[in-house]
């Protein structure tokens, strides 16, 4: 009973998140798989503003651990949602190198999921990483590298980590 109030909860959530991701308020699609809890909000945004969007309910951008979580997201999205718009993770480049980081907890990317093409780093300014709930668009892979500075993801946060 618990879970079923809870799928329907967020499907409930998520049809105003997409209405309201037009008009530009803060809603949240909030879910979890296994242990850690996730939150999508529904205004386009840049990578900084996404941060503190997830910031102002204690919460990080996700860092997506491993290819298994990175998969577990996939599928949930699938049966949560249609969503069609990227997603602001904590991923980034760190300055002058080719180091890939989760932001949100210092530690360095070695599982990727590039979607084909990716990463380019088109005009050099490509230093954050966005992730693609609907692979159809992106053939293979989920993820792509684009300009922290563009208004054009919605946040997906995670539950703050406690260290
Ligand atoms: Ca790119």
């Amino acid at each position: 009973m618990h879970s079923l109030l809870a799928i329907w909860s967020v499907f409930i959530c998520f049809t105003a998140t997409n209405a309201f991701a037009i008009n530009g308020a803060s809603l949240w699609l909030d879910f979890e798989i296994g242990e850690k809890s996730y939150s999508i909000n529904g205004v386009l945004s840049n990578f900084e503003q996404a941060g503190n969007l997830c910031k102002g309910r204690n919460q990080q951008l996700v860092a997506i651990e491993s290819l298994d979580e990175n998969n577990n997201i996939m599928k949930e999205l699938k049966k949560l949602v249609d969503v069609s718009t990227e997603l602001w993770t904590s991923g980034s480049k760190q300055a002058n190198s080719n180091k890939w980081i989760w932001s949100s907890t210092n530690e360095e990317i070695t599982d990727f999921d590039w979607g084909t093409g990716e990463p380019n780093n088109k005009d050099g300014v490509e230093n954050c990483i966005v992730f693609y709930p609907n692979t159809d668009l992106y053939f293979e892979g989920s993820w792509a590298d684009i300009n922290c500075n563009l208004s054009v993801a919605l946040p997906f946060c995670q539950k703050a980590s406690k260290n």
